[in-house]
């Protein structure tokens, strides 16, 4: 025994492994103006701002995350600054001087210490894996077990708010080969306003792209039985969480009630809130979000949770940029074939990025990145110019 860790330490890259500690832990606020209004039931968005971290090791290794939500607080209880600010004050002091490589143990003290803040906890361990992945030589996906696809499908998401140029969009992004799915914002007019838009769009596209729609909440019950129904009877294929959040009992009655089926989105944030549904009776399927699972493996266990159950997985966006976005991929490349796909296109609404290489997207999906880590790098210009000033 002691021969062999004699052995082992003689070599400097293993002694570097064995004993690499957290050193520091900056983050970034990045804004990156939208290529169009993105309007959604609960705000419109000209803007994304992603929380990026740069967690550096002793080692010499750079760990990249990111933490991304919409709209500031209409999305969810996190804002971009609170993300920042709670990683800072309060998640940074427990990962400094910690070893760097075991992402489980950093999971625990962060989840023991630190109620809450999934996104800020995301963006933390993206960044942990990236780094670990970097030190070892291997893609995240294989530090989760080893890609299952290296191409993943990806819808577009129409909100321009206004039916023609939606229209005009689908078209454009059939034509280009880019997206043959598409889901639809809705909520944040009246139901039968939005009926007539969500149906003028499926007639104009009709068997050349599959169409769904996300209300965000923006229902009570008996609304979404009236709107849901006429959706369905309009060939809608998928209805993205049409009743407020907490109302699991609603969303499992009209799951029943439907043939459509019914997306989870907001219901269910990590694999507890998967599990409740599961046990309720809830058919249909889970949108995944690492953003909303605490990061890849609070993920990856609600989709666990799903697979038992015999529910549906879509891999799902807050609409990170590439640093999140490909860090999702890494995660949903793991899984078997996600039967409702992917919308991990965060990265085509932004009109620029701050990596040096963009993902890339082809053939309706996106390829998942090569190389060691998430396989992304900064272009260090860019994010400087993005970064906000203080
Ligand atoms: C959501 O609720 O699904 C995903 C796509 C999009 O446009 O907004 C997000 C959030
Ligand atoms: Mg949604």
């Amino acid at each position: 025994m002691a021969i062999k860790l004699l052995t082992i330490t003689r070599f400097p890259e293993f002694r570097a492994f064995m004993s690499s500690l957290i050193e520091s832990i900056e983050t970034l606020l990045v804004d990156l103006p939208t290529i169009r209004p993105h309007k959604l039931s609960m705000t419109t968005m000209a803007c994304q701002t992603m929380v990026i971290v740069r967690m550096r090791h002793s080692d010499g290794i750079e760990g990249l995350g990111e933490g991304t939500t919409i709209g500031g607080l209409s999305y969810g209880p996190e804002s971009p600054e609170s993300i920042k600010r709670n990683i800072d004050t309060y998640l940074v002091p427990l990962l400094i001087g910690q070893p760097s490589g075991n992402v489980n143990a950093l999971r625990a003290r962060l989840n023991r210490h630190a109620r809450g803040n999934s996104i800020a906890k995301s963006a933390l361990e993206t960044a942990l894996l990236d780094a670990q992945g970097k030190r070892l030589g291997l893609p995240v996906a294989e530090l989760l077990g080893g890609a299952r696809h290296d191409h993943l499908s990806v819808l577009w998401t129409l909100a321009s708010g206004d039916t023609t140029k939606d229209i005009d969009e689908a078209f454009q992004r059939l034509d280009d080969r880019r997206h043959c799915d598409f889901k639809l914002k809705i909520g944040a007019n009246a139901v039968d306003t939005d009926v007539r838009h969500v149906a003028a769009i499926k007639e104009a596209l009709g068997d050349r792209a599959s169409v769904r729609v996300d209300v965000n909440q923006a229902w009570d019950e008996s609304t979404a039985v009236r709107g849901i129904q006429a959706l369905q009877d309009a060939g809608i294929e998928l209805i993205e969480q049409a009743i407020p959040a907490r109302e699991h009992a609603g969303l499992i009655r009209l799951a029943n009630r439907f043939h459509v089926p019914m997306l989870a989105d907001e219901a269910v944030q990590d694999a507890r809130d998967g599990f409740d549904l599961a046990a309720g009776g809830f058919s249909g399927a889970f949108a995944l979000k690492i953003a909303k699972s605490g990061g890849l493996h609070g993920v990856l266990e609600l989709a666990h949770v799903a697979q038992a159950a015999g529910i549906g997985l879509y891999g799902g966006t807050l609409l990170e940029g590439t640093i999140g976005t490909a860090a999702s991929l890494h995660a949903w490349a793991t899984l078997p074939e996600m039967i409702w796909g992917t919308e991990m296109f965060g990265p085509l609404l932004l009109r620029d990025d701050i990596v040096t290489e963009p993902l890339n997207y082809r053939d309706f999906g996106v390829d998942l990145p090569r190389g060691p880590g998430l396989g992304i790098t900064l272009d260090e210009d860019k994010l400087a110019h993005y970064s906000r000033k203080p």
